[in-house]
């Protein structure tokens, strides 16, 4: 189980982070791991192979990208080891290769929503919401970006340094100056770790706020999220859980010590309700979020489970 050890522990220390990135990791780990079972028989595979997707699905509990990558990867109809193998890797090669087509969609899609001179501004890190924004500077658009720093982990310096490398002029603010900028801000583009059955929007930490504030601003919010990014779970009533993180991330423990009567929250996302999010930009189109239900029955099915 090294490999997938390995991975399952990149995920949870964020050395892997980003709901589509510890997606892809996942199915390749768990296709890596199922491959290494060759020699076993079929029902110690089977047991085998339920432990290491339980594995996987523990290390973070937000992103649903995580167990529907497992759930797509792990499902097969065969009653012997070899046959369960070939499935196993020919359902990681199709999540893998369709998460890497996606981004390229979901850029093609959402770039219609920015126009020449826009002033855009993003979250944290998210692949699909860069992929909005470089496919528009690629069709010669004039734009430029407000970077959230994103506090505590700071994925937004990932952001900056990504969008620098590729020549768009980007400003960095910190979090709390998102309202006071929105007056300068065309369109909001952020990512998802998971959309529920009510269109609602998990993403990270800041998100909502920035939904407020785009909101008072009349500026519209659109979130890029590739298919597997939405929640079936949600449908049995399900809801999707808020990870907490350490007090080490947000303050020195060194510091917290000398103060015994201060306590650290650190929840690392929260939740945009619909009515703040304009359109969803998936690699199959581009949706209100009144439409969730829909995009789960069709392209995820509703019998996933992990
Ligand atoms: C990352 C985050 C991103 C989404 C979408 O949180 O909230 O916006 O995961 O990213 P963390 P992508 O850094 O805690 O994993 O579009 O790359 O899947």
């Amino acid at each position: 189980m090294d490999d997938l050890n390995t991975t399952a522990e990149k995920i949870k220390t964020m050395e892997i982070r980003g709901a589509g990135r510890i997606a892809v990791a996942a199915s390749a780990a768990l296709r890596d791991y199922a491959i290494s079972l060759k020699s076993l028989p079929f029902d110690e595979f089977n047991i085998k192979l339920e432990e290491a997707a339980k594995n996987l699905v523990d290390t973070r509990p937000t992103a649903v990208s995580l167990p529907n990558a497992v759930a797509l990867t792990k499902r097969y109809s065969a009653e012997n080891v070899p046959d369960a193998i070939n499935e196993i890797v020919d359902n990681a090669e199709k999540f893998i290769k369709n998460a890497e087509e996606a981004l390229g969609k979901i850029g093609k899609i959402g770039a219609e929503r920015i126009h020449d001179g826009d002033v855009v501004m993003t979250h944290c890190n998210s692949h699909a919401a860069i992929s909005i924004i470089k496919t528009a500077f690629d069709q010669g658009k004039d734009i430029s970006v407000i970077a959230t720093e994103s506090r505590p982990r700071r994925q937004g310096f990932i952001t900056i340094r990504e969008l620098n490398d590729y020549g768009i002029p980007t400003t960095l603010i910190v979090d709390s100056a998102v309202r006071l900028t929105m007056k300068e801000v065309d369109l909001v583009v952020v990512g998802a770790d998971s959309i529920s059955v009510n269109g609602a929007l998990v993403n990270k930490i800041g998100t909502s706020q920035l939904a407020l504030a785009a909101q008072e601003a009349r500026k519209n919010l659109i979130v890029a999220a590739e298919t597997y990014k939405f929640s079936p779970r949600t449908l049995l009533g399900e809801m999707v859980e808020i990870e907490d993180r350490g007090s080490e991330e947000v303050v020195d423990s060194e510091i917290l010590r000398e103060l015994p009567n201060v306590n650290v929250k650190n929840p690392a996302f929260d939740v945009t309700p619909a009515e703040y999010i304009d359109l969803i930009i998936t690699e199959v189109g581009a949706f209100p979020p009144a439409m969730a239900f829909t995009i789960i029955r069709d392209y995820l099915g509703l019998e996933l489970e992990i």
